[in-house]
């Protein structure tokens, strides 16, 4: 099967990324994965200033995947220009990189654009608009908000000619109307979605991590993250990206039929370091098994926008 995929001006050598928050900023598992052997990946969340995160423990696992609330522990803006690019200008050749950029305002997201954008070594933004773990934050995430988000996109659209995709929640009743939100103000793609928000309890009733809720990831996720796929699908003609409990090929291939024409491995990483590489070679063993002979082919056409 055919998986090199032509999106946003650039090549992807596969529809196969590791999902932001996954994988550091490539150096983390760069002795445990081949990262040229993927589509790309996307950074942790970066943030004007450096954070530490939230208290531990900050991830729990269940039966049906993980919870975290990591607080956007990052190196900040400089920090990511100064010790985190350089290693990915030197080392990613054939990956194409987002940088996930995050903040408390409106004006923080411009900022991060405005700093990194004369940089090299990344393809584009994800704008994470849907964290659900900002305690420092009030209110609901930008997603939740077509205004924050219209004034988020549009400021980032003024500052930079790269791809930008917006990072929407799945707990967002008008998922549709987001969407047009973000496309309206300039957004090439969406990636859908982050985690689900949720918190687990000890049998005494205490939260089992130290800020209490979390995100929910992995295998409890897949069937949200399908569905916005799908409701998105139909709704707008931008492109998507699908991430939410891919574990193997065969979910993969779920969120390409649902409209995803790029997928995130996430969750699967931390229990197989290496998952992301087996998914791709798993595409290309099932292509040949079933005659496909174009990812591409399994997308379903945009339903058309409005
Ligand atoms: O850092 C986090 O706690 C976090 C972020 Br920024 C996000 O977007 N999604 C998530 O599940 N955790």
């Amino acid at each position: 099967m055919r998986l090199q995929t032509e999106l946003f001006g650039a090549t992807f050598q596969n529809p196969v990324l590791l999902a932001s928050g996954t994988c550091g900023f490539g150096q983390e598992l760069a002795d445990v994965l081949d990262l040229d052997a993927l589509g790309g990946f996307v950074t942790k969340s970066v943030t004007l200033e450096p954070r530490v995160g939230n208290h531990a423990p900050r991830v729990a696992e269940f039966s049906g995947g993980m919870l975290n609330s990591i607080g956007l522990a990052n190196p900040g803006l400089e920090g990511t220009r100064e010790g985190k690019l350089p290693w990915i200008r030197e080392h990613v050749k054939r990956a194409r990189v987002f940088v996930s950029i995050a903040g408390h305002t409106v004006e923080d997201y411009h900022a991060l654009v405005e700093g990194l954008d004369g940089e090299e070594g990344f393809l584009g933004y994800e704008v994470n608009l849907s964290c659900p773990n900002d305690a420092s934050r009030d209110g609901p995430p930008f997603a939740l908000d077509p205004r924050a988000v219209a004034a988020v996109i549009s400021g980032c659209r003024a500052r930079t000619r790269r791809p930008l995709l917006a990072k929407l929640a799945p707990n967002d009743l008008a998922l549709e109307d987001t969407a047009h939100v973000a496309a309206d103000a300039g957004a090439d793609g969406l990636t859908l979605v982050n985690t689900l928000p949720g918190i687990l309890l000890t049998a005494d009733g205490r939260p089992e991590l130290g800020a209490g809720p979390g995100g929910v990831s992995g295998p409890a996720l897949r069937p949200a993250g399908l569905l916005a796929v799908k409701r998105v699908r139909a709704a707008t003609d931008l492109p998507l990206v699908g991430v939410g409990g891919v574990g193997n090929a065969g979910d993969a291939i779920a969120y390409a039929r649902a409209g995803a024409s790029l997928i995130q491995v996430g969750t699967a990483t931390f229990a197989e370091p290496r998952a992301a590489e087996r998914i791709v070679r798993e595409l290309e063993r099932w292509g040949a098994r079933h005659g496909v002979i174009d990812w591409a082919s399994l997308v379903p056409a945009p339903g058309g926008g409005r």
